[in-house]
């Protein structure tokens, strides 16, 4: 048996109540090891990754491993959140009475750390000092060496910011355990992963994957489930699934921050990352503070301050190319000390290589691995480089810190935050959804967040032009129930003397032939310009009953080749496709138990300007 105390005591842990959490859960999984961790260990714990093939080098500081096969995403189904109170069940957070769930977990980690290292990461999801710290702290414990790598790209790893904080004793416990990935009924009735928040006890017990969503506590789990909770019930703060990145104009030495909600894989990575196109690039620079999370809380000045708490950026490796979002490519260059997951790997030169990365396959495909580690040579020659067979899987991701994004705002780091000027919702959508549309009331604006949603993809998810509902592109990691979510967002909004402006955009409007009609990446960049001059009085825009949409002259189109129908059809409101939506929304929204008044009201409004109309 370990002595835990003395392991922990030596590393500089001496809190009691940090010995009391770790020996708890020691006793249940009973590793051989415990180790403490901070973000020095980093190049000892590759070099032990290397040796012991956990990882792959891939190219000089830059490394590459792959998952078990069927252990590649988020498993939505298996993520629960927990607390001790059944009225906390809502629609999507999968609750489940806490007495009921954590005796199964504790079963399935008991002993499950046989033969392995626990490693004990300390973390802080925020900057040091930020007006959220007492939410942001927590330890990890996890017995799995690649998760170790990643936690100290994505968070604030080390033993002397934790030792530092105000109150060390207040943190989140968040237990890791891998499990026997081979043998763990993925997807069957037998199936024993569970991915729970503990969220009334501000417990987080994950068993049963390495993937980054699952294993990486200080992100999903933490940063959006726990905090999800911690901000209603403290009631200070709001965290979301959102990006955050402030526009610099340099002409008037202005600063714009905007945060953005899009449902999970709509382009959120790129958006934060923007290099703005050439022809405004003189003139405007867009800073990136973060493409996943944000937490917002009222500042003493009566504005919305927001800050992202993560340190890294675990991004979507597949359509990444220098159109697309170079700064994430210089986020991986050698050096950068990048770990690649799940894309295909060179043997013999150690590159990777996802699709959409190049236009073409590597020429050479000799030495080269698919995602599940197969030599792609030795498959039939018609189909190595088929649309059939795939060389990345389609969620491979990378991992790198903050400070490698070459657009890393100067005031990332500032604990203060920065004032939030405005926030967007958008999701992929063919038709009625407009460019962008700006909404003037703030309970509209939650009220569209609300109703946000992503086109289902596959046939079995829904009708062509349905949305799956995704609230705030919070669906996967709501832990309120959605009413009391509502209120309290209102509740934080209604604090703020100067509000942020809400707006809807849509950057996949498709033409009669199914081509985009808005190119995207760069060019997005001109709806927001637009949406700050329209928060300004600079521009005034047309009134519409959802929202008010850009007139073609306000959108800044320099160096941009659009025809005057293509923006027009942008613009447009489609009356009667507004009207079939109203109804889906009102089903969407009468599931949710207690939804404020205010949201009703907002959507009665919205419907009735839209019988206006007709
Ligand atoms: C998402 O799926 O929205 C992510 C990546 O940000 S994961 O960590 O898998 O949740
Ligand atoms: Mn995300």
């Amino acid at each position: 048996m370990v002595d835990v105390a003395q392991v922990l005591n030596a590393a500089g842990l001496t809190n009691p109540a940090v010995i009391e959490y770790v020996q708890e859960w020691a006793d249940v999984t009973r590793p051989d090891r415990i180790e403490v961790v901070s973000a020095s260990d980093d190049a000892r714990l590759l070099q032990e990754a290397l040796d012991a093939g956990e990882l792959e080098p891939a190219g000089e500081g830059l490394y590459y491993s792959q998952s078990y096969w069927k252990d590649t995403a988020r498993s939505e189904e298996r993520t629960i959140v927990a607390t001790s109170n059944p009225d906390d069940k809502g629609v999507y957070n999968n609750w489940r009475h806490s007495d009921e769930i954590k005796p199964v977990v504790i079963g399935n980690m008991t002993g499950a750390s046989e033969g392995k290292t626990m490693y004990v990461i300390p973390y802080l999801m925020s900057a040091p000092g930020s007006p959220l710290e007492a939410y942001a702290a927590g330890i990890e414990l996890t017995d799995n060496r690649s998760v170790v790598l990643q936690m100290i790209r994505m968070a604030r790893v080390g033993v002397d910011t934790f030792n530092a904080l105000a109150d060390p004793t207040s943190f989140v416990r968040a237990v890791h355990v891998t499990g026997d990935l081979e043998n763990l009924g993925q997807g069957t009735p037998e199936d024993k992963r569970y991915f729970v928040t503990v969220a009334d006890e501000r417990t987080i017990l994950h068993f049963g994957s390495s993937y980054g969503g699952n294993a990486l506590l200080g992100k999903i789990a933490h940063g959006l489930r726990q905090a999800n909770w911690d901000g209603g019930a403290s009631g200070k703060f709001l965290a979301e699934q959102y990006m955050l990145i402030a526009i610099h104009d340099k002409q008037t030495g202005r600063k714009y921050h905007i945060a953005g909600g899009f449902p999970s894989a709509s382009g959120k990575t790129n958006l934060a990352m923007m290099v703005p196109p050439d022809a405004l690039g003189d003139r405007y620079y867009v800073e990136f503070f973060g493409d996943d999370i944000a937490w917002m809380w009222v500042g003493d000045d009566g504005k919305l301050y927001g800050m992202n708490p993560e340190f890294g950026v675990f991004g979507v490796a597949i359509d990444t190319n220098e159109k697309t979002n170079p700064n994430a490519l210089a986020a991986v260059q050698p050096k950068t000390g990048a770990i690649f997951t799940n894309t295909a790997y060179d043997v013999n030169t150690h590159e990777t290589w996802w699709e959409g990365k190049t236009p073409d396959y590597p020429s050479d495909v000799t030495g080269w691995r698919d995602w599940k580690g197969n030599l792609i040579s030795e498959r039939p020659e018609a189909e190595q480089r088929s649309k059939d067979f795939v060389w990345a899987h389609p969620n491979c991701r990378f991992t790198s810190t903050m400070s490698n994004v070459p657009n890393e705002s100067p005031d990332y780091n500032d604990p203060a935050g920065v004032p939030i000027d405005g926030i967007i919702y958008g999701g992929r959508t063919r038709d009625r959804e407009p460019l962008i549309r700006a909404i003037d009331d703030p309970a509209e604006g939650v009220y569209d967040g609300l109703t946000l949603g992503a086109e289902a993809t596959a046939a079995a998810e829904g009708v062509a032009g349905q949305l799956r509902y995704d609230p705030m592109s919070m669906r996967p990691f709501l832990a309120l129930p959605e009413g009391r979510y509502a209120q309290h967002f209102l509740n934080i909004l209604d604090q703020l003397t100067d509000k942020p402006l809400f707006a809807h955009v849509n950057w996949f409007q498709r033409d009669a032939d199914g081509g985009y009609l808005w190119p995207g990446y760069s060019e997005n960049l001109r709806a927001l310009l637009w949406m700050m001059d329209y928060r300004e009085g600079r521009a005034t825009g047309t009134k519409t009953p959802v929202g008010v949409v850009p007139t073609k002259d306000e959108l800044n189109l320099d160096g941009l080749d659009i025809s005057d129908a293509d923006l027009e059809q942008l613009l447009a409101i489609d009356v009667d496709r507004w009207k079939q939506e109203i109804e889906l929304r009102e089903a969407h929204l009468k599931q949710f138990n207690g939804l404020p008044q205010e949201i009703w009201d907002a959507h009665e409004r919205v419907a009735k300007a839209l019988d206006a109309e007709a």
